[in-house]
């Protein structure tokens, strides 16, 4: 889709010169900022992937003016149960931010505050989804602002501005909030933002806008733009030397620094483990039939470690520490092992941080399973389509009881690049 930024008379012949345009040209050319939230219950994952849409949104938006994307420090969520204290946590705990500029303009909500300090952005976005999207059957892009389907979790106080939740800081407002319909892609949203002369804004609900595009060429350079952080990273290497005999030489898993430099290929081998990542809690409820119960899920693992005739397995998971020590004595004859992080080890990198140690070790493996539609294992899967595993190691899936070890496995995303 092409769009004009801030207006439709923008576009002029070659040697031409409109003056709309010099005007607009003026203003644009001042920084402008778009913040953004998502559905509080969402978790770390789809969070990703909803940073991603906006990641090539704004990379798109950046072409014509100067857009920058302020991330959202990361608010306790709900799947980080440790006690240790994690608000308001910046990306950079957790990715590599150069890494991430190298592929779109994008900031901490703190370096912004830093570099602009804290003040009222101009304009709140609630994005919601149409009530009748579907009605006629086929997918047409459409928003408009208008009635909010439900209360906004804005207040609009005595001196005019809106108070919010505002990722828990407390002396930011916004001056005009609005609920937006929205219903398409996120080169839409851009073209919508483009079209105002507007600051700073920010979209609340942003899970709600589509990839502009799924799995082609941009898609995956902004997936891989996101690396993990280096400590995390460090983390993770240390880990496999120490415990599971595995390192990048030996695994065929040395990758550039700088992600724009990856060819693709797929001679990665992977340590000698297996990887299984084991989603329990919420998923027991939520996908019975495709939860395995532990026993279920040793037969499995055994299955798999005697085909590849590999002795040990890692297990990346969020089960209580009981209901892997039941795994650990079903396979007393092979070496289980999992990530502890130590009590200082947690307050340095928080709950989100040994996820992604976790992740990182699982996507180094020779051979991984994860679990049905859990986000944690797509993610993974895709680390490793990145570093050139072949497929038939990577998209794996536990079965649920009653099927006979034999069920839907996941869809192939095959990286391009
Ligand atoms: O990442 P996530 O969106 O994946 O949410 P799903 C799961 C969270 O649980 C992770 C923790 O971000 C971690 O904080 N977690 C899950 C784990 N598996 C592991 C693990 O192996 N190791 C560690 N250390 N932590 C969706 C949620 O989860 O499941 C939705 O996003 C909803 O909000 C749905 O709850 C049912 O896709 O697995």
């Amino acid at each position: 889709m092409e769009f004009c930024e801030s207006s439709e008379f923008c576009s002029v012949n070659p040697g031409e010169v409109n003056n709309d345009c010099l005007e607009t040209s003026k203003i644009t050319a001042r920084p402008r900022f778009l913040f953004y939230d998502v559905n509080p219950p969402e978790g770390f994952n789809l969070r990703r992937d909803v940073y991603m849409r906006l990641a090539v949104m704004i990379r798109k938006l950046s072409e014509k003016a100067d857009w920058h994307l302020v991330l959202p420090p990361w608010p306790k969520l709900y799947h980080w149960r440790s006690r240790v204290s994690q608000e308001r946590l910046p990306w950079s705990l957790f990715f590599d931010l150069e890494s991430l500029q190298a592929f779109a303009p994008v900031m901490d909500l703190q370096q912004y505050i830093t570099e602009y300090g804290v003040s009222s952005i101009e304009q709140v976005y609630i994005l919601q989804h149409f009530k009748d999207d579907w009605a006629a059957g086929r997918f047409e892009e459409k928003q408009s602002i208008g009635i909010c389907n439900e209360t906004p979790p804005y207040v609009l106080e005595e001196d005019g501005r809106f108070s919010g939740y505002f990722w828990g800081f407390k002396n930011l407002t916004a001056s005009n909030m609005a609920c937006l319909s929205f219903h398409g892609r996120a080169f839409q949203l851009a073209k919508f933002l483009s079209e105002s002369q507007i600051r700073t804004v920010m979209v609340d609900h942003a899970e709600v806008v589509l990839h502009e595009s799924y799995g082609d060429k941009e898609y995956w350079q902004a997936r891989r733009s996101m690396r993990f952080s280096k400590k995390l990273v460090e983390k993770a290497v240390k880990f496999r030397q120490q415990v599971l005999n595995s390192s990048d030489e030996a695994d065929k898993t040395v990758r550039p620094e700088d992600w724009r430099k990856e060819k693709g290929g797929r001679t990665a081998l992977g340590g000698p483990y297996l990887c299984v990542h084991m989603r329990r809690r919420d998923f027991l409820w939520g996908r019975p039939k495709e939860v395995p119960s532990l026993p279920s899920v040793a037969q499995q693992l055994r299955y798999h470690l005697s085909k590849l005739q590999l002795n040990v397995v890692f297990i990346a998971t969020d089960a209580p520490d009981k209901e892997f020590q039941e795994i650990q004595s079903a396979l007393s004859d092979y070496t289980v092992v999992k990530y502890i992080a130590s009590e200082d080890e947690l307050l340095e990198i928080k709950d989100g941080g040994v996820a992604i140690v976790e992740q990182i070790i699982c996507s180094h493996a020779r051979f991984f399973i994860g679990t049905y539609e859990s986000t944690f294992s797509f993610r993974i899967q895709e680390e490793r389509e990145i570093m050139g595993f072949k497929p038939d190691t990577t998209f794996n899936s536990l079965c649920g009881d009653g099927s006979n070890g034999s069920c839907k496995q996941p869809s192939r995303w095959l990286a391009v690049f």
